[in-house]
């Protein structure tokens, strides 16, 4: 049954699912959701957020969910090491990002803060840096404390930790953050952005993508 994809080209959530997918193989329908406002999309994810997935009729949604349903149903390649303690640490890796700094930073937040709230843009872009600062930092020490010198975040070969980190990378330049103090993070960015999975996975690889 091949499962279908409700995205769109940019954002975060999305795309750390499509490199899940792409990095497992995975043959996918993209869908894309032109106004997650749609009832029609609501009805299939009262929440309204993308992404959702569909597999024959059961829809789930949560980039983090959909993430655990697709290593229980297609486990090989895994995208989490085998070693328990290993795979908390990609874990918290990326919960560092889906869990902590995407729901503080993502579109919906910010356009609350500009309306009711009045906060203005440059104080929103200040916000936005911020919280990708703290972020960074900790996700920097984190690999520095793992010690290694690996290719990857965790070993030698791509997986959770990675799709949620290159995303947020795209993300981070887009609102000019200083990425200078995060040489750990730029390598293992720039060791993904060269592999298949993450190209096709990119915004700029999408059927919707604006002028593609
Ligand atoms: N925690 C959710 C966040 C999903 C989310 O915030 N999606 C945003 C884009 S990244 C969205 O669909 N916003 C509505 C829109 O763009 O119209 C997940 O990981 O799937």
């Amino acid at each position: 049954m091949t499962p279908r994809l409700f995205t769109r080209f940019q954002n975060s959530a999305r795309q750390r699912v499509r490199i899940v997918l792409h990095l497992k193989g995975i043959d996918y329908a993209y869908v894309p959701v032109l106004d997650a406002a749609d009832p029609a999309y609501h009805a299939l994810n009262p929440q309204g957020l993308m992404p959702a997935l569909e597999i024959g009729g059961r829809v789930v949604a949560q980039s983090s969910a959909i993430v655990e349903l697709l290593e229980d149903l297609w486990p090989v390649p895994s995208v989490l090491p085998a070693d328990p303690f290993l795979r908390a640490e990609v874990r918290a890796f990326a919960q560092h990002i889906t869990a902590d700094l995407h729901p503080v930073n993502n579109n919906r937040v910010r356009r609350y803060l500009r309306d009711p709230l009045g906060v203005g843009e440059a104080e929103i872009l200040g916000w936005y840096r911020h919280w990708v600062a703290v972020t960074f930092a900790s996700l920097e020490a984190q690999l520095a404390r793992h010690g290694r010198d690996s290719t990857y975040c965790f070993g030698d070969r791509p997986g959770l930790a990675e799709a949620c980190l290159v995303p947020q990378m795209d993300n981070a330049r887009r609102f000019g953050c200083d990425l200078g103090a995060y040489p750990r993070l730029l390598a293992v960015d720039a060791a993904c952005r060269g592999l298949d999975a993450f190209r096709r996975a990119a915004p700029e690889a999408q059927p919707d993508y604006p002028g593609g």
